[in-house]
């Protein structure tokens, strides 16, 4: 995949707003999201044909713009909606096992914080890892403490080089250090969800990063 295409990489479940979905993720394409992930996860969360039909609907959104949609953790469900990708946690399917039920043109992006979890996510042949919580996030419900934007660049000293987004308390103030230590693109979920103008917090978002 395109590096480019992680720039300004945005998530988010029907419980990540108070405001209607579609309209916030149309509004966050405007204002320059790259790329979006479904996850329908935490307390809400939709589940069975509901969570499967905001699904649908998110994806004709993100096809409206040609920004890519990524599944978080339900490989069934990116299967069944054609997604454009799937994204596991270390908690989830092995990508080995998900591999191997997916089209190989679907991306595929694994959590990992570790040198051992990235190096087996670039063994298993992940497009993307996103590694974090960069700074602290009320957002994940079992979030761990913050590893900062220092763990991007240790990766980075350690030869990873497969696309890195960060992930967790991501905002316009702190976007760039996450850019600088050697990460692809910013990932996050409260900063544009939960903004009053979800076009505007991302355009802030970004016009704040570069690279
Ligand atoms: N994963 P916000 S932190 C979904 O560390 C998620 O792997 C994380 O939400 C990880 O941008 C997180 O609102 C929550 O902080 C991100």
């Amino acid at each position: 995949m395109k590096r480019e295409t992680l720039s300004l990489y945005f998530i988010m479940g029907s419980n990540n707003t108070s405001e209607d979905p579609l309209i916030v993720l149309e509004q966050a394409i405007m204002g320059g999201v790259t790329c979006f992930q479904y996850r329908e996860k935490g307390s809400g969360a939709l589940t069975g044909i509901e969570k499967e039909k905001l699904g649908r609907e998110l994806m004709s959104v993100c096809r409206k713009y040609q920004v890519p949609f990524i599944v978080n953790d339900d490989v069934d469900l990116a299967i069944k909606l054609k997604a454009d990708g799937v994204h596991t946690g270390q908690d989830d399917q092995p990508l080995e096992e998900v591999k191997k039920m997916i089209p190989s043109s679907m991306i595929t992006g694994v959590s990992a914080k570790t040198l051992d979890e990235a190096r087996e996510a670039e063994k298993q042949g992940a497009d993307y890892i996103g590694v974090g919580p960069m700074f602290a996030t009320k957002t994940k419900e079992d979030a761990e403490a913050p590893v900062g934007p220092s763990t991007i660049q240790q990766l980075r000293r350690q030869k990873i080089t497969l696309p890195i987004v960060g992930i967790g308390g991501i905002e316009v103030g702190n976007a760039q250090q996450v850019i600088d230590a050697g990460a692809d693109g910013i990932s996050l979920i409260s900063a544009i969800s939960q903004a009053k103008d979800p076009e505007q917090a991302a355009r802030l978002l970004r016009e704040s990063i570069s690279f």
